[in-house]
């Protein structure tokens, strides 16, 4: 039987691709499995114009999360198994373009996405346990998203409220990681994490009927005096309310409901622009070396067409050729990094756009 290549059908590859890491931080129940069963679900038909589409690496994961969030349509929760679980996802999107590469769909970034284990957020760092593992894969992230269950901001968080709410949303560990995540990375020249703030359960404070109807700027307040260390300055953070279905009441108990997915692309949205801002400064790094190397090609031709035509002719002829190959060599390289560079920063553009 001839194994079926799975991925790379469509270049360039998944494994020529910018790659990103998402960690999930919340407390158990928060709705982090079932927010990316959600968010997963709306991207995989593609939105906007540019036709943003999440896909996953193997395609039968893809499909196994489809189904998870039909069970829960019919009543059937996921499971809380309480793994660490990181997704492989490739986000694609088109461009209009000119010419032949006008609409042409392409990979923009591989994602891998970790739903932290809640023990994990609560542990120690010690050697040898998948803690560890998870810590390092906490330090590579260059996005968290916080996870937090709008049923606790229903009402005001009030002085009196505060510790209650502190303990029920694990805000402090939350914090700490944060601030460990941020120091780390920072320790190694890497850019801070952007945090992206998730109020699931959103159908709670959105709802007409009305469990209590708060707005996002009331709510943000208060997250802002919970979690201060994701509002530090110099830090890219935004607050969205995301709702995969009425699947709970605000007790936390389980009722029958439609899938109705609200706001769950945006915080990916916001989390691919951000990496792309990085990326693109990464990529004016790199235009600035082969720029400088172009020149050093260009002086060393010059050097060599100084010399009387006679002698080039017939001494310098294979020097010369091999100086102006090279020269254009490096042509086609810095074009093909404009190009580049120039859909990177259409790409972050748009995404921040939809984002926000
Ligand atoms: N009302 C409502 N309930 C939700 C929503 N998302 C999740 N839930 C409920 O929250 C429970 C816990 O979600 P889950 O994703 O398993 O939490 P996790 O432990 O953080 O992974 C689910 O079983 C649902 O009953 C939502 O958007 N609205
Ligand atoms: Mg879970």
């Amino acid at each position: 039987m001839t194994e079926f290549k799975r991925e790379a059908r469509f270049a360039p590859g998944r494994d020529a691709l910018p790659s990103m890491r998402i960690s999930l931080l919340g407390a158990s129940k928060s709705g982090k499995s079932c927010y990316i069963l959600g968010m997963f679900a709306a991207l995989v038909r593609g939105q906007g114009y540019h036709q943003y589409s999440l896909s996953t690496v193997h395609h039968e994961d893809g499909i196994a999360m489809l189904q998870e969030l039909e069970d829960l349509g019919a009543g059937k929760p996921p499971l809380g198994t309480d793994e660490p679980r990181t997704h492989e996802f490739t986000l694609r999107g088109g461009l209009p373009g000119r010419g032949q590469a006008a609409g042409v769909q392409t990979g923009v970034i591989a994602i891998d996405l970790t739903d932290f284990r809640g023990g994990a957020i609560r542990e120690q760092p010690l050697d040898e346990n998948d803690t560890k593992q998870n810590y390092d894969q906490l330090r590579q992230s260059d996005s968290i998203f916080v996870v937090l269950d709008s049923g606790h901001f229903r009402q005001p968080v009030t002085p009196a409220r505060k510790n209650a709410v502190i303990q029920e949303t694990w805000a402090n560990r939350i914090g700490d990681l944060i601030g460990w995540t941020i120091r780390e990375r920072e320790a190694r020249g890497l850019p801070a994490p952007s945090i992206a703030v998730l109020l699931t359960k959103w159908d709670f404070l959105n709802d007409q009927r009305g469990t209590a109807a708060r707005g996002l700027a009331d709510v943000y307040q208060d997250v802002r005096a919970l979690l201060p260390v994701a509002f530090g300055i110099g830090l890219e953070q935004y607050v969205f309310g995301v709702s995969i279905g009425e699947f709970s009441d605000p007790e936390g108990n389980p009722r029958q409901a439609h899938i109705g997915l609200s706001g769950v692309e945006n915080p990916l949205f916001f989390a691919a622009g951000c990496f792309l801002t990085s990326q693109t400064q990464s990529l004016q790094g790199a235009r600035g070396q082969l720029a400088a190397e172009r020149t050093a090609i260009d002086a060393r031709l010059a050097k060599l067409t100084r010399w009387p035509a006679i002698i080039q002719q017939y001494l310098l002829q294979r020097p010369i050729a091999e100086r102006r190959a090279e020269l254009k060599d490096k042509d086609d390289v810095i074009a093909a990094h404009d190009l580049r560079a120039a859909q990177v920063a259409e790409h972050e553009k748009v995404l921040r756009g939809l984002a926000t």
